[in-house]
């Protein structure tokens, strides 16, 4: 998979060189280059942004910039993901999707979100998809972007050491996932639920699902109500 970032700040995804997304790089499994939105800028101030139009408060990110960016990093199966608190809901559904794509390039916008246009523009001939990671604002879409990227990445055959893993945890059935435990086996006075120490596979399957489906009920009543 081939992945192009566009930021104002190119040092936020230096974070993607650790840990198992840092791996995935070392094996050439996936691909990722960051650009500087601000190289794309003709003015001696290297400005990529201006005052609305309709008037308020903020700044908005100039369309030209980014038509000049995204001209040259769009091939024709490209998908154009734009970070924007007023997205669709990013969830592990949308992570799948991604995962099947073939090359991705975020936008990340600053201030008020990019010109509207430039979503308009490129939809003609992408696909183009808005989506926000919850219901609070960031300050850019830089943090959003690190996190769908993970979230994408570790779906990617060969990404994640033990596919296993990725099979029983939270929103793989629409559930979150039932409590874990390690040793030792009393921790504070807490002790481990003896069903996990009993050998029952059964017992133990069917344990975990009532934990999974009453932590649901608890945490995230919203994944049951439909
Ligand atoms: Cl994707 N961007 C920004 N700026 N804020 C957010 C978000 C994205 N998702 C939640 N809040």
């Amino acid at each position: 998979m081939k992945i192009d970032i566009v930021t104002i700040f190119p040092a936020f995804f230096d974070v993607l060189d650790v840990s198992l997304i840092g791996k995935a790089l070392d094996k050439n499994l996936v691909e990722i280059s960051v650009h500087d939105l601000r190289d794309a800028t003709t003015d001696p101030h290297r400005s990529v942004d201006d005052t609305p139009y309709g008037g308020g408060a903020g700044m908005v990110m100039s369309p030209e910039p980014w038509g000049v960016v995204l001209d040259r990093l769009l091939t024709t199966d490209s998908v154009l993901v734009v970070p924007s608190p007023a997205g669709r809901l990013f969830t592990q559904a949308q992570a799948k999707e991604l995962a099947q794509a073939g090359h991705l390039v975020f936008a990340c916008g600053r201030y008020e979100g990019i010109d509207q246009r430039v979503i308009e523009h490129y939809s003609q001939s992408h696909t183009v998809l808005e989506l926000s990671l919850g219901d609070y604002v960031l300050n850019g879409g830089e943090v959003a972007v690190v996190a769908m990227v993970e979230a994408t990445l570790r779906l990617v055959p060969g990404v994640i050491g033990n596919p296993e893993s990725l099979i029983e945890e939270s929103h793989e059935e629409g559930l979150v996932e039932y409590p874990s435990y390690t040793k030792p086996r009393t921790w504070r006075g807490i002790e481990v639920p003896e069903v996990l120490l009993s050998g029952h596979h059964e017992q133990i399957r069917q344990w975990r699902h009532e934990q999974s489906v009453a932590r649901t009920q608890r945490m995230r009543p919203d994944l049951l109500s439909d």
